[in-house]
């Protein structure tokens, strides 16, 4: 069950230990998806036929479903499923539209004006896992600010079921994201498929998505070898929940348990003021994991976790920041007194109410979040992933007599006279 470890008796080194993720280095699979792009590279579509009969096990005549094969198995899920990722949907979209906002022309001098437009990347690439987890909220989270953002071209590549279909409920996402076609290619074989484009599936600016450890090892490698860039660096997925004496122990267990049963290797860390409220979680942990279907894999995930304990919330904070976790949950009262106190982490969630599978879901906020420590310097999937900002500059008349002389001076002290020339041949 949870380990469970005392702020205060801990040293440095011990909580240095504590916050690094179990950073597999995935050399040994490094060699396959090697293998495998340079496979894709050299045989485009033909070795992403001979991929999905290895690895999907199943022949595929065409690498891809067109609109009314998606209509016809998007109407297969019952009007509820469908009403409930609408609303998810609508959701998302709310809270995404206003990440578009303009920014104002600045005058930095007299006639010296900057300013920044914002254009869409052109052709993006999302990757919907499938197999065992079949994630269509992700398509919702990487659709939905790529339509906003205005992306031209949308390519979705997932791997297909058996049957050579695809899941129900990814055909109605791509409905209400209006896109009309989806590629039947899942695996490291569909990074580089999308990276380097093939006969039947476009190349791309960007690639996003989680994956197994061979699409995220084939993303970075992809990522090192082209011009094409990734969303994030991936690991497991993880939270850390935050508790004090007013917290429920049942929802504490029931969050962590959300968390565990995404994978073994998923980390559910607990942060509490008193070790009876730890040992009251571990309780409720034992009789809600007990009736889960994924049980298995949540006590794996239970295994690889831990409590902390500390002496108050100011500590939780400290601890919380240090690890950066993914999700952040505080289920104490006083939430308020400490959001001040967060410096990392992918998305918070606040009070009693407010478990994170609302936000995984369909409250509107993302779910595409940096694990393993990144929530330190990287920010969740958002609109702006999917645009870049070009800043502009004009110079007026005035504008090159106001600046001209301290761009003189400083290209001279760089020794670099062709650009002081630039400036001065203007002035005159
Ligand atoms: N918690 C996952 C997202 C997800 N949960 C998808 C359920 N479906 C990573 O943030
Ligand atoms: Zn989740």
């Amino acid at each position: 069950m949870l380990k469970t470890y005392t702020y205060a008796n801990l040293a440095t080194e011990d909580i240095e230990k504590l916050v690094l993720r179990n950073s597999d280095p995935n050399l040994s699979i490094q060699s396959t998806v090697n293998e495998i792009i340079e496979e894709v590279r050299q045989q485009g579509d033909s070795a992403l036929v001979q991929y999905a009969a290895k690895f999907d096990q199943v022949q595929l005549d065409q690498l891809y479903l067109e609109k009314d094969e998606i209509e016809e198995l998007a109407m297969t899920i019952s009007r509820e499923q469908q009403r409930a990722l609408e609303i998810a949907f609508q959701n998302i979209h709310k809270f995404h539209s206003v990440q578009t906002k303009r920014e104002r022309v600045v005058e930095t001098m007299p006639g010296v004006k900057c300013w920044r437009e914002i254009r869409p990347i052109e052709k993006v690439g999302l990757y919907i896992p499938g197999g065992s987890a079949v994630l269509p909220s992700t398509l919702l989270m990487l659709g939905v600010p790529a339509r906003i953002a205005g992306c031209k071209q949308i390519v979705v590549c997932s791997p297909p079921q058996k049957n050579g279909k695809i899941n129900g409920f990814v055909a109605y996402c791509l409905l209400l994201l209006k896109i009309d076609r989806i590629y039947l290619v899942g695996g490291a074989q569909a990074v580089a498929a999308m990276a380097f484009g093939t006969s039947t599936i476009p190349k791309v600016d960007k690639i996003f998505g989680p994956g197994n450890q061979f699409v995220t090892k084939a993303k970075s490698t992809i990522q090192s070898l082209t011009n094409v860039s990734i969303d994030m660096p991936a690991g497991p997925s993880e939270v850390l929940v935050i508790a004090d004496e007013t917290a429920n122990p049942a929802y504490v267990a029931a969050d962590l348990l959300a968390q565990a049963e995404h994978g073994a290797d998923s980390q559910a860390i607990l942060v509490a003021t008193s070790a009876d409220i730890v040992d009251q979680v571990i309780k409720e942990l034992a009789s809600q994991i007990a009736v889960l279907p994924r049980q298995e894999i949540a006590s794996m995930a239970i295994d690889n976790s831990y409590a902390v304990i500390v002496k108050d919330l100011r500590e939780a904070m400290q601890f919380s920041n240090l690890y950066a976790p993914e999700h952040l949950i505080l289920e104490i009262d006083s939430w308020q007194t400490i959001t001040s106190l967060i410096l990392n982490a992918g998305s918070v969630f606040l009070g009693h109410l407010t478990p994170e599978s609302a936000g995984d879901y369909a409250s509107g906020t993302n779910h595409t979040l940096p694990t393993s420590g990144y929530a330190r310097s990287y920010s969740g999937v958002s609109v702006d992933s999917f645009v870049k900002k070009i800043t502009f500059q004009s110079i007026s008349e005035e504008g090159i007599q106001q600046i001209g002389s301290t761009v003189e001076i400083l290209a001279e002290l760089e020794g670099l006279h062709a650009h002081k020339n630039a400036v001065t041949i203007r002035k005159k």
